[in-house]
């Protein structure tokens, strides 16, 4: 098998013809994708190589932070826009998205679209679909948001490295016909340097940034998504949660469970209903997880709050200011 790992495409139009030729060869003659529309201007990687007016552009920059994963601990992070995990990209299904990603490593990258569903020449995988993004570098994706639900977007370069260190985020396509929750929360799981983090905190941080907030009677969403390389059995005191969605699939009907696992690069989707009020305790139930390397607690633990309850832990911290 060659690759032409350097290889450049001189233009859609000889994309075009190389697609038709190879089809001719097998004796198949396949159609183009649509998205190439007759917008096509660019080469592969350049703005504009599938559209002219996307809907959503958003702009990406891998580079190296140092990282609190909470108060006096900090680990050095590979970040997209100075972010553990990278900005949540969110938009509508059918929309037209662009990604511009620039290279501050100091080494090369590329974005994998993960969950996604774009076409081939987008998937960022270095050596098969394009080359890498050397530092200093830019590069740019399109590709039509079809697939409604909660999705990823990863590096693919050097990925045991890379993506230990924190090259993720998540990428979420609402339906063309909105969400019907009250609130909404993303659950993004890692584990970095031996620090198990939720949206990049370890506990004590997650009560400051990853707290889940609920009134009686209110309906949440909870998008769980596992960027790690382990499982992450997620335990709700007091609740069955519904299951609705399994890598952005929904499930008909769904199903409850109080313990739901979330395996490397699995989204699950669950809904909280407020039928209990109180402060209740959330966490990854592989105890080692709920420790920051080693010492209890610590690590993938938070709270789900309800905001028109007071609770023992807010009376105490009352007390404690009198
Ligand atoms: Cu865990």
């Amino acid at each position: 098998m060659t690759m032409n790992i350097g290889r450049k495409l001189a233009g859609a139009g000889a994309l075009a013809s190389a697609a038709l030729l190879a089809a001719l060869a097998v004796g198949l003659l396949v159609l183009l994708p649509a998205c190439g529309g007759g917008e096509a201007s660019a080469d592969l990687g350049e703005p504009g190589f599938v559209f002219d007016d996307p809907d959503v552009e958003v702009e990406l920059t891998a580079s190296v932070v140092d990282w609190e994963v909470y108060p006096g601990e900090t680990v050095e992070a590979w970040v997209y826009n100075g972010q553990y995990p990278g900005p949540e990209i969110r938009v509508t299904e059918g929309q037209k998205v662009r990604i511009d990603v620039t290279n501050d490593l100091p080494e090369g990258t590329t974005i994998h679209w993960h969950g996604l569903d774009v076409p081939n020449d987008q998937d960022g995988v270095p050596g098969i679909t394009q080359p890498d993004i050397a530092p200093g570098e830019s590069w740019t994706y399109e590709f039509v948001a079809e697939r409604v639900g909660t999705a990823a977007y990863h590096t693919h370069s050097n990925t045991a490295d890379q993506l230990a260190k924190g090259l993720f985020g998540f990428f979420i396509v609402e339906p063309a016909e909105g969400l019907d929750y009250d609130r909404e929360y993303t659950m993004g799981l890692h584990e970095i340097q031996g620090f198990y983090t939720i949206n990049g905190n370890s506990f004590p941080s997650t009560l400051d940034d990853s707290m889940l907030l609920i009134n009686t009677g209110e309906k949440v969403l909870v998008r769980f998504a596992n960027m790690g390389t382990q499982y992450h059995p997620f335990h709700l005191h007091g609740h069955q949660f519904l299951v609705t969605n399994i890598d952005g699939n929904p499930m008909p009907d769904g199903w409850r469970q109080n313990t739901v696992d979330i395996p490397p690069g699995q989204t699950v989707d669950v809904v909280i209903e407020g039928t209990n009020p109180g402060t209740w305790t959330f966490h990854c139930h592989i105890v080692p997880h709920v420790t920051n390397r080693g010492e209890y607690p610590g690590g993938m633990l938070t709270l789900l709050d309800y905001e028109d309850h007071t609770s023992y832990m807010e009376e105490q911290a009352a007390a404690a200011e009198e």
